[in-house]
């Protein structure tokens, strides 16, 4: 296999890094090189965040009206639509997801496009109808400047979109930084925005690693937003960036979400939901539905069937379209699962199901892996693994269901299961998370926000307000009197 070289794109070049550097990124099937990026540092973050603040202020780009940048947009969704597959495969080789996941993302992907496209010339400002006789006032939505889109390796494409489409619908120009372990896709997008019309520089993308790269990119003082989604470790550097820089800020980081099955639930309907919860993408999704919650009267039978269901499971190459579970994306994340297993085992966790790396003769894969715990406190209840690793736990009412749901740092997601309506709507009210699925689970729209509670972030991506939040509200006054400004020493 030949080793592919990529670059970057700064300033509208397709280039290397300054420094000429370069980096290996890793196949998660075979574990062997595929493929070499630039290494950039603040040098090559410098000059992008000062070209594309050049380019924000230029009108070659400010003099695009937003029903253009909508069309922009909506180009380059179709352009997203006639190369899905070199897409979906790019990113299945890159991340190891399997390419019946990326191809249905990427199928979607052009939908984020065209909504926004759509919010592009709807961002209007409001007359105040103000408390004063001889004023008037208005505001005006105006872009940010230059933002940052600070991207993780588990699904590349879909959290550059939810980034990318509001950042351009409301004006801005926009620094893309992959994760190092995944930054292929990012690049294609990026070819693709120059082939729909987009000007050169509007969009940028820097590739290299997070401490230098990243953290260049997210303390630069001409950076007028970052939008992370990754570990909440990281988040915090980014926090203490923006705290010098007083730029704006949305994180979407991890999660614990639980799935709470009542008795009354349609118990294959939410066996699949737990399957597609935990062990879809190897578990390495914000949203895995990593604590199950089963009242005790159905528990020792549903434990059972879903250790059945799971234990089905085909592990495989993530390239082939019947394979059901692909690799761990890194070796690192592989890594940190089998030190979350070490230590659910050594805390008395009962295990299940799997428990240890997959034999598939190389790449990093892990079988699914299912425990019992006993206390909501365990640290596999708490702690998020980010791979295939589910946490049970019974429970006897309603209302410890709820109290174990929202005992956790996190408040990503939370799936409920039953037919009682009333109960539904009961807990889908109570539990603290950003995104509640009844009776489902992992379902995306380009109409609905996601986002966290607590330390699963602020902000919220995707749906009818995703583009204001790339946008800085002014407020204009009028003086609608003919008379003479008086005491100039009180406050009007
Ligand atoms: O993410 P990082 P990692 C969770 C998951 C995982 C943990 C760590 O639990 O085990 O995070 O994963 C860039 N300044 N999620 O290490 O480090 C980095 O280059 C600026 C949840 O891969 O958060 C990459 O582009 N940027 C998550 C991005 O941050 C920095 C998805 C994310 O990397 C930086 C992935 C710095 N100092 C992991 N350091 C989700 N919410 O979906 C790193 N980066």
């Amino acid at each position: 296999m030949q080793l592919q070289e990529f670059k970057m794109s700064i300033a509208g070049e397709w280039t290397g890094a300054i420094s000429g550097k370069v980096f290996d990124s890793l196949d998660p099937a075979s574990g062997k090189v595929w493929a070499q990026f630039p290494d950039a540092d603040e040098n090559d973050v410098d000059k992008a965040v000062i070209a594309a603040n050049t380019v924000f202020k230029s009108p070659q780009w400010r003099n695009i009206t937003a029903t253009q940048r909508g069309k922009l947009l909506r180009k380059l969704g179709d352009l997203i639509s006639q190369n899905v597959d070199i897409l979906a495969q790019l990113e299945s080789r890159d991340n190891g997801k399997l390419i019946r996941e990326t191809r249905a993302q990427v199928n979607y992907l052009p939908e984020f496009f065209y909504y926004t496209a759509g919010l592009a010339d709807k961002v209007e400002g409001e007359t105040l109808p103000l408390d004063k006789t001889d004023m008037m006032a208005y505001t005006i939505r105006e872009p940010l400047g230059v933002v940052a889109a600070i991207i993780p390796w588990n699904s590349p494409l879909y959290l550059t979109a939810i980034k990318l489409a509001p950042a351009l619908a409301a004006g801005n120009t926009i620094i893309l930084k992959p994760s190092e372990h995944a930054s292929a896709t990012l690049i294609e997008l990026v070819k693709l925005a120059e082939l729909a019309g987009i000007p050169k520089g509007v969009v940028s993308v820097v590739t290299g690693f997070g401490p230098s790269a990243g953290a260049a990119l997210t303390s630069h003082p001409l950076i007028r937003k970052v939008a992370f989604t990754g570990g909440a470790q990281t988040a915090k550097h980014v926090i203490r960036s923006s705290a010098e820089n007083f730029s704006k800020l949305s994180l979407e980081l991890g999660g614990k979400s639980p799935q709470i099955v009542f008795e009354d639930a349609d118990l294959d309907s939410a066996l699949n939901g737990i399957v597609a919860g935990i062990f879809a993408a190897s578990g390495q999704s914000c949203v895995a539905g990593s604590r199950i919650l089963v009242h005790n009267s159905i528990y020792d039978d549903f434990v059972n069937a879903l250790v059945a269901k799971a234990s089905k499971i085909k592990i495989g190459d993530p390239a082939l379209s019947d394979s059901e579970m692909g690799p761990m994306a890194t070796e690192q994340q592989l890594a940190v699962v089998e030190s979350f297993v070490k230590q659910a085992k050594e805390q008395g966790a009962k295990l299940r199901l799997g428990g240890k790396r997959a034999d598939i003769g190389q790449g990093w894969y892990y079988e699914p892996t299912i425990f019992e715990c006993s206390s909501n406190d365990d640290y596999l209840m708490q702690e998020e693994v980010f791979g295939p690793v589910a946490a049970v736990i019974p429970f006897d009412t309603e209302e410890q269901a709820l109290v174990m749901a929202n005992d956790s740092n996190y408040g990503l997601a939370a799936g409920v299961w039953t037919r009682d309506i009333a109960r539904a709507h009961r807990v889908a009210r109570d539990v603290h998370s950003g995104i509640i699925w009844v009776n489902t689970y992992r379902v995306v729209s380009a109409m609905a926000s996601i986002g966290g509670y607590k330390h699963s972030g602020y902000g919220r991506e995707s749906g009818i307000d995703s583009v204001l939040a790339y946008t800085e509200r002014k407020t204009v006054w009028i003086n609608l009197s003919s008379e003479p400004m008086s005491d100039p020493f009180v406050m009007r």
